[in-house]
């Protein structure tokens, strides 16, 4: 039994490069946010490690109905998916956070190569190397980077065309110029012949979007107040969670959520390298989540150069999936 232990086949492990450091500092970006007349935190931000169980617990609430819609998409025309998207292709999974989402489409996608790119490099390296132990002939990269101002693929992703995963309406996050620069930027990454599959959150009924951002469990409230928590830790900072509240709303002009952090009361905060007053009712914004339309997502793709575009909706949900071809 013993040397049988010894002898058994090692799990792969999987390939880990934490590209951070490469793109810009994020302790100066949350300095100049925080100092700007409008101060704002930027969501990749959220994502420490209790934010990204925090996180996970959103997508268990029935408030929010956004992760199930889509699973249930999946489930539907997975088939249909891999048939325009191809099989045996490297899978580029974008904010890949816990990977299930992509890991849902592992049996119709049957990916050469399975690419995790997430913020959240510890979070993303403990569920890669669970996921590796699941699918042992399947070879697996993490990437640990912030992708949305620029997306670098090392030498060790398989080269195109490849299938780029940007599931869960994370491109809600992005202002519609923005969203279009980053799907052009996208479009590269999949290659000619590669193609994008896309979820997007569609504009719906303003009390169902108002609670799926503001739950009487106030687990999104805990997930929007933990980021001060994070600034703490990534500047130094002494923010004081019990002065401020949580503050989301849809707003149908933009269409979208907002999210802030409000004070409760008038409050100093300083920080390594600086410090500010804040007015009781004085806010920082920390999300904006763009709700779409059909043809307003159509349209998009077709701006950012995507061809051949198949989209089906989930109508509980109010969802869509889109599988763009380049
Ligand atoms: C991960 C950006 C898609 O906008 O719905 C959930 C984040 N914020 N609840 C979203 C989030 C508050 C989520 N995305």
């Amino acid at each position: 039994m013993g040397s049988n232990d010894v002898m058994a086949p090692l799990a792969a492990v999987p390939v880990f490069l934490d590209l951070r450091t490469a793109s810009a500092n994020p302790a100066d970006e949350l300095r100049a946010s925080l100092a700007a007349d409008a101060p704002f935190i930027a969501p990749k931000f959220f994502y420490d490690a209790l934010g990204s169980r925090l996180f996970e617990a959103i997508c268990e609430l029935p408030e929010y109905p956004l992760t199930r819609a889509e699973r249930r998409l999946f489930e539907r025309h997975g088939d249909e998916i891999a048939t325009r998207a191809g099989i045996d292709r490297p899978l580029v999974d974008l904010g890949a956070g816990n990977c299930a989402k992509a890991e849902q489409l592992f049996g119709v996608l049957a990916p050469s190569q399975y690419v995790a790119v997430d913020i959240a490099a510890d979070f993303l390296r403990e569920r890669l190397g669970e996921l590796a132990l699941r699918h042992p002939g399947l070879p697996v990269v993490g990437l640990a980077q912030d992708f949305t101002a620029a997306l670098a693929l090392p030498d060790v992703v398989q080269p195109g065309p490849r299938t780029v995963f940007y599931p869960g309406s994370s491109i809600g996050n992005f202002a519609p110029p923005a969203a279009l620069a980053f799907l052009e930027r996208t479009r590269e990454a999949c290659g000619r012949g590669g193609c994008l599959v896309l979820g997007a959150d569609l504009v719906r009924d303003k009390r169902a979007l108002d609670l799926a951002y503001d739950d009487p469990l106030g687990v999104t409230a805990a997930f929007n107040l933990n980021v001060l928590r994070n600034v703490n830790r990534c500047i130094d900072a002494d923010f004081d969670v019990a002065d401020w509240r949580h503050v989301a709303f849809f707003d149908s002009v933009t269409a979208r959520i907002e999210m802030h952090v409000e004070a409760r009361c008038d409050v100093a905060v300083r920080w390594n390298g600086g410090g500010r007053r804040f007015r009781a009712t004085d806010r920082i914004h920390t999300e904006n989540s763009y709700k779409y339309t059909l043809p307003g997502l159509r349209a998009l793709l077709q701006r950012a150069g995507f061809g051949d575009t198949k989209v089906w909706t989930d109508e509980e949900g109010g969802f869509a999936v889109a599988v763009a071809a380049v």
